[in-house]
């Protein structure tokens, strides 16, 4: 019995070691556990399920025969891939979860999410979320033809890459009063995120209980795997194969 989480892989064509190493976990990893969670930033970038090139095919294929031998893939978007949609679903299995889940892990029942929703002090990106999120504008988006749609998410990035190291390591990281109010809510003991590539395992206190929040790690450098079983759990990480690159 064995439930796997990951994040934050930012998958793009440009990191082949990164797209061996995951196609390899898809693989060899998955054969029959209970359950397969992504909990967004699978890709670097996403502007609409209509981008259909070779890198995204192989990626979905990927996930369809996962799907297609029995397991259960669910996704939750990330800040990256919030445009991943219904025709990705149908394409790959996978199950599109809300952005903040409550799964019940053996008899835990667990917050699932990405991570952004708690970085409340990070006052800008939040307002950019908000913008980006709203239907309207992304119905707007959606008219664009896909290399429009494709330049502006480029002038995004890189504009974005110079905002952010601007910004200081407390504005990026989780609110801890935040963690507190969404998992006292929620009347969870357990989260499970990821978003800060700050992979580590809190013990916390909400609402006069003791409770852990879970931070799963970014693919950059190696993978990286939460080993979810009845008797624990463990953070784990994959090394990036020489030969597979
Ligand atoms: C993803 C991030 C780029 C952060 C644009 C409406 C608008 C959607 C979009 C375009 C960009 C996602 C979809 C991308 C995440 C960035 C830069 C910073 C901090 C519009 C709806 F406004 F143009 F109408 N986008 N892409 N960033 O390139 O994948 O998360 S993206
Ligand atoms: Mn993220």
């Amino acid at each position: 019995m064995t439930t796997l989480f990951i994040s934050d892989l930012h998958l793009s064509a440009d990191r082949p070691d990164i797209t061996a190493c995951f196609l390899r976990f898809m693989q060899q990893e998955t054969q029959g556990i209970d359950a397969l969670y992504v909990l967004g930033d699978l890709f670097e970038m996403w502007i609409g399920d209509d981008d259909d090139s070779p890198f995204h095919q192989q990626i979905k294929h990927a996930f369809k025969h996962v799907t297609d031998s029995g397991v259960p893939c669910y996704f939750i978007h990330g800040n990256r891939d919030f445009l991943i949609g219904k025709r990705f679903s149908r394409e790959t299995g996978v199950t599109l979860l809300p952005e903040h889940s409550i799964v019940d892990l053996y008899g835990k029942p667990t917050l699932i999410l990405h991570g952004d929703t708690l970085c409340t002090l990070d006052e800008g990106y939040q307002r950019y979320r908000k913008k980006v999120h709203n239907r309207f504008i992304q119905w707007l988006f959606f008219r664009l033809p896909l290399r429009y749609r494709q330049q502006i998410g480029d002038k995004m990035r890189s504009n974005s890459s110079e905002t952010n190291q601007k910004k200081s390591q407390q504005i990026m990281d989780v609110t801890a009063s935040e963690v507190e109010r969404v998992m006292a809510e929620s009347h969870v003991q357990q989260m499970i995120h990821g978003h800060t590539h700050r992979p580590d395992i809190h013990r916390i206190e909400v609402a006069g209980q003791p409770a852990e929040r879970i931070v799963l790690g970014d693919w950059y450098d190696h993978g990286s795997v939460l080993v979810y079983r009845p008797e624990g759990y463990q953070l784990e990480t994959r090394d990036f194969q020489s030969d597979c690159q």
